[in-house]
């Protein structure tokens, strides 16, 4: 929708509907170029609305044929249009059927939200906002219907016909068509509504839940994708029976269909009973996806099949609810995964997530709390903040209230919500009486933006044996939220020993000592606990399992390098060296800006060559272990970052600690030569992390042609991509040449090619920008599809910072070009992609004034999409 004076929405301006909508018929009569839909509500007053409150329905892009109110055709005069599409009509009773047929056309629905082809089959996206464009409808979360949709499409062109729920009867319908209906029997909002329609083929499997429901799985590819749907059939099954498990939750219709999509905006969508999914998150083999492929594909599979308690079952009364249940549901998709696989592993990973996307966005213009304010385009909040620190907040209640009452608070949370649409406040009051622990200073977390920092002080008194240890919080400014309150922390730590023993620990007033971790709450500004009886001056090991999302600072060096060896929690034990390298390399970024020498603290090279001996016992977490920090994390410590001189100092360590630990490296790449069959369990794909990341440094150190050999007979896309993207840097033969191979070899595979763009865009070489324009130009790009523009533009604005950020300036000017010519097609992506523009008060004037320039030059560009207007406005505030 386009709109010149975009309207703020706010979360106080709430009301609840006037009308409510019992049941939905829906008949669709499938045409790419023109569609006709047909729409049936019965409607009933709401009991808390006006009673002479008027029918709102919202409508967006729709040819409206025809509208009857009670059977009586509406005249022109009774029917208010307003100029975003919606639809307003006075008059009616308390209980009345509303009947509207409307046109719309899927071919030329390139923005993919509402009813869109693809390949030249039907899709829909309805989330946020996109059932509008299908029919007018109160398109609102808080409206919850029971739907029947009939579906006629041409027999031989769209054979298989889908939509939520159960089948329910299946036809001929005479002239070559045919006609299916299915009808859901869970009440739902019009966001979840899905319609899928084509040339489709299934991979099937079958689920008996524990009540006995025995549900038919359906995987629905195009014909030639079915060989590559096997991991994502297990991934559901393994969620299906893990829901069951730890939650108690079953499934709760007679088939569960997924359906995948070349062109989709995000993942994956969790309709009721017919999930739509990027082909991302589905399509994997052996040759094709690499180890973080398959992990998505499981994460993904399990957090949209999780939805259907988390979200459709129970879900949001409002949008800016929505961490309700996208937070929820990433907390219960990272603690499935974390039980799939290694929880520490597991754990250091989502907190790399967390610092590399909502640090830097709490950080900047578009910061919001997780239950935002106000917002222009909704579309614009599915955040790292809201999904990921909400997921944290939810862990942080889980963590104060322990995992049995956390049990007990889903539990009183789905029976007394199941079919409504609630608050945060309702699952935080279920929480709260299921533990009987008052959280209402939770909500610090869900209103309040910004990253908390906490500081550790802290004092032995050998005559007295206490230890004092004292924690301090505080949260910068934020847009719109200046002042800052105190938010409850959970600190998870222990005490080691001098010799890096783990000590009991007995606070004042306590009776016995308790062996292991404990959590200290810190609720105020500033707290001191007192630890009694500690024999010897400790070091405390603060934060464990990053207990909560905030920024620990001022730990010294000296205690970095001791936890780093001798901590019990695997999480703090690479926290610290993680943190003292950042340590070391700002202090190199600062000496590079200086034109000082870099030098090299031994101390890393030490700790690699300790990592690699020690790496036999848990390889994937000594590859997070050797990885060092990357170079946005860097930037987001800096106040001014220096993207040239983080990647320089990155590029300077990485070559020296490759050249000092080289038979180490060495030695560990040849042990770890894949030799048995391919598998994809964790210790396997712990295995290939740890032998790439030794190749890693080896290249840097100038071992070129082993990278080369590699690539060369690689035989799964993990050993092969990693092989050609540290070729990607370097400059030669090789370098063209692996390049040309690979896309000969895929350039039929569009995940594949996705890969080939995304690493080229990536490649931190001086013609990196000329190298990216031509890349827009090739063949085989395509600006309408979101996995190929994310692929290039995305990869390279967020992938590629020291390019991006060139002083010339043609950086930004790319990214400015691209989502001026992306906006008019696909807003939300457009929206999306801008993003990295905006970060331009954490760069140095010279930058952040080439930035601005192009800021200005997409606002000021006419027509522009609501969600790109907010970003940009917001930006240049
Ligand atoms: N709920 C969807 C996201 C919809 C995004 C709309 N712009 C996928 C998910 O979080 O599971
Ligand atoms: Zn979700």
């Amino acid at each position: 929708m386009k709109t010149d004076t975009p309207v703020t929405i706010r979360r106080s301006d709430y009301a609840p509907p006037t009308f409510l909508v019992d049941t939905v018929e829906l008949d669709f009569d499938l045409d790419a170029a023109s569609t006709t839909v047909r729409a049936k509500l019965a409607l009933r007053r709401n009991p808390a609305a006006a009673a002479d409150a008027p029918l709102h329905l919202d409508g967006d892009g729709l040819t409206l044929v025809q509208a009857k109110l009670d059977g009586v055709v509406l005249p022109p005069e009774r029917l208010a249009f307003a100029g975003d599409g919606s639809l307003t009509i006075a008059g009616l009773l308390d209980v009345a059927v509303l009947e509207t047929v409307v046109r719309i056309a899927p071919e030329t629905n390139t923005s993919l939200s509402g009813l869109y082809t693809s390949g030249g089959n039907f899709y829909t996206q309805c989330e946020a906002e996109g059932f509008r464009r299908i029919t007018f409808f109160p398109d609102r979360p808080d409206v919850m219907s029971r739907y029947t949709v009939t579906i006629t499409a041409d027999r031989a062109r769209v054979p298989v016909l889908l939509s939520n729920g159960n089948p329910d009867g299946a036809g001929d319908a005479g002239e070559g068509r045919h006609r299916a209906r299915w009808v859901d029997p869970h009440p739902k909002p019009s966001y979840l509504f899905a319609l899928v329609a084509g040339d489709l083929v299934a991979v099937s499997d079958r689920f008996t839940t524990r009540s006995g429901r025995d549900v038919a799985l359906n995987i629905w590819v195009r014909r030639g994708d079915e060989d590559r749907c096997g991991h994502a059939m297990d991934s559901l099954k393994r969620s299906m029976t893990w829901d069951e498990d730890i939650y108690g939750l079953e499934y709760d219709l007679d088939v569960f269909n997924i359906a995948a999509v070349s062109d989709f905006n995000m993942g994956a969508m969790e309709n009721k009973g017919l999930n739509v999914f990027n082909t991302k998150y589905v399509l994997a083999s052996q040759e094709s996806a690499t180890d973080g492929d398959w992990q998505g594909i499981e994460t993904v599979i399990a957090h949209e099949y999780f939805h259907n308690w988390t979200g459709n079952r129970v879900t949001c009364r409002d949008w800016f609810q929505l961490s309700l249940k996208e937070g929820l549901t990433v907390f219960r998709d990272q603690e499935f995964s974390a039980d799939m696989g290694s929880r520490a592993v597991k754990r250091i990973r989502d907190v790399r997530g967390l610092r590399a996307a909502q640090f830097p966005e709490d950080a900047g213009p578009m910061a919001h709390p997780v239950r935002p304010d106000s917002y222009i385009e909704i579309d614009n909040f599915y955040t790292p903040t809201v999904y990921q620190k909400g997921a944290e907040v939810v862990r942080l209640i889980h963590t104060r209230i322990g995992a049995t009452a956390f049990r007990r608070g889903m539990d009183l949370y789905t029976a007394r919500n199941d079919n409504q649409a609630v608050t945060i406040e309702d699952f935080v009051t279920a929480m709260q009486d299921a533990s009987g622990i008052d959280l209402s200073a939770f909500y610090g977390w869900y209103d309040q933006a910004g990253t908390p920092e906490l500081t550790a002080s802290d004092s032995y008194d050998p005559a007295t044996r206490r230890f004092t240890l004292t924690l301090r919080q505080q949260t910068p400014p934020t847009p719109g939220q200046p002042d800052k309150h105190p938010v409850p922390i959970p600190v998870a730590m222990g005490l080691l020993g001098p010799d890096g023993a783990p000590q009991a620990t007995r606070l004042a007033g306590e009776n016995a000592a308790q062996p292991g971790t404990r959590t200290l709450l810190l609720e105020g500004t500033e707290q001191s606990f007192v630890f009694e009886d500690v024999p010897a001056p400790p070091v405390p090991s603060l934060l464990r399992g990053f207990s909560a999302p905030v920024r620990l600072r001022g730990v010294t060096r000296d205690r970095l390098r001791f936890l780093a060896v001798h901590d019990t929690d695997p999480f703090v034990r690479w926290e610290s060296g993680l943190q003292y390298a950042a340590s070391v390399m700002l202090e190199m970024v600062a000496a590079q800006q200086r034109g000082e020498p870099l030098g090299f603290d031994a101390a890393l090279a030490e700790a690699v060559a300790n990592t690699l001996a020690a790496a036999g016992d848990d390889p994937a977490f000594a590859a997070e272990a050797l990885s060092l920090p990357g170079e946005g994390f860097l930037a987001d410590q800096m106040e001014i970052a220096d993207p040239v001189a983080i990647h320089a100092v990155r590029q300077h360590l990485r070559a020296e600690i490759g050249r000092r630990c080289r038979p180490a490296l060495r030695a560990t790449y040849d042990a770890l030569a894949e030799t048995g069959p391919y598998r994809i369990d964790g210790t396997a794909i712990g295995r290939r992390a740890l032998r790439n990341t030794c190749l890693a440094y080896l290249t840097a150190a100038g071992d070129g042609p082993l990278a080369k050999a590699q690539f060369d007979t690689a035989t799964n896309m993990t050993d092969s991509l990693a092989a050609l993207s540290l070729l990607a840097d370097t400059d030669g033969a090789a370098r063209d040449k692996a390049l040309a191979t690979f896309h000969a070899r895929w350039r039929g595979d569009d995940l594949v090619l996705d890969k080939w763009f995304s690493i080229q865009a990536m490649a931190a070489r001086p013609d990196a920008i000329a190298a990216v324009r031509a890349l827009y130009t090739h063949p085989d790009f395509d600006l309408r599809n979101p996995n190929r523009a994310r692929s290039l533009i995305g990869a390279f604005a967020s992938g590629n910072p020291s390019q991006f950020h060139d002083l010339s300036g043609e950086g930004y000017r790319f990214l400015a070009d691209a989502v001026i010519a992306l906006d008019p097609i696909n807003g939300s992506i457009a929206a999306r992609l801008v993003g990295p523009l905006g970060q331009w008060r954490r760069q140095a004037a010279a930058r952040g004034t080439l930035m601005r320039r192009e800021l200005q030059r997409v606002l000021d560009t006419p027509n522009l999409s609501k969600g790109t207007f907010e970003k940009v406005s917001k930006a240049l505030l």
